[in-house]
């Protein structure tokens, strides 16, 4: 990984925020704040490097940081309307902006570098909601089953866009706590410091 403290993931998101308040971005920006030490932690506690897949959703700015994606790099994709959905496969980083269109991709891939004995992981970040869609459950128990490189972390804001996610499903815990499966899970709660999308007002171009 490449090191960034809490604030300067922080200062980042404040950044664009404030050039997408000026109109300067015609595109969806997903601004996240609340759970940089979560994911500076599991960035540390794996050690992710060059050689790890990092696969991600609308919401990747902080993950494209600390994979190591140049800062410059990563605020021009956005500035130029990408940061629905960054990709920069030459650091192995794959984001879209489609729930759920990920997870096969995730284990997939570490389910080549498992056959071709190569030492990278496949690491799929999703927000609570999408963790309980079926292709989670399915990508879950594929890589559980078959021992595959494959780390899924979950950020659990409680919400999906303005829906509580605990109430659609009519359960106080996501569906994989205390399961079998939890060894492949990464599961923490965070209050999200930004709306789903945007900014919360509008913006005029
Ligand atoms: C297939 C599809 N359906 C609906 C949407 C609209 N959408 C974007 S993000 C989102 C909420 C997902 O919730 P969650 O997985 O908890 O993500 P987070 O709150 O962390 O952004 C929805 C419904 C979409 N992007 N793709």
């Amino acid at each position: 990984m490449v090191e960034y403290s809490k604030d300067e993931l922080v200062a980042f998101e404040n950044e664009i925020a404030g050039i997408f308040a000026q109109g300067l971005i015609k595109a969806p920006v997903h601004l996240r704040a609340g759970r940089e030490d979560a994911l500076i932690g599991i960035f540390r506690k794996y050690d992710i490097g060059p050689e790890d897949y990092v696969f991600g959703f609308w919401d990747s700015h902080e993950l494209c940081l600390l994979k190591g994606v140049p800062r410059e790099a990563v605020k021009q994709a956005i500035v130029d309307g990408r940061s629905i959905a960054l990709c920069f496969p030459e650091h192995k980083v794959y984001c879209s902006g489609i729930v759920g269109s990920l997870m096969g991709a995730a284990t997939g891939a570490a389910w080549a570098l498992k056959k071709k004995g190569k030492k990278g992981r496949a690491f799929l970040f999703c927000g609570d909601m999408s963790s309980e869609t079926g292709i989670f459950h399915e990508a879950v128990k594929y890589a559980v089953n078959f021992d595959l490189p494959a780390v899924f972390v979950v950020s659990d804001n409680g919400i999906s866009v303005m829906t509580n996610t605990r109430e659609s499903w009519g359960s106080a815990e996501p569906w994989f706590k205390g399961t079998r499966f939890e060894s492949k899970i990464e599961y923490f709660q965070y209050k999200n410091g930004w709306p789903h999308s945007g900014l919360g007002k509008l913006i005029k171009f």
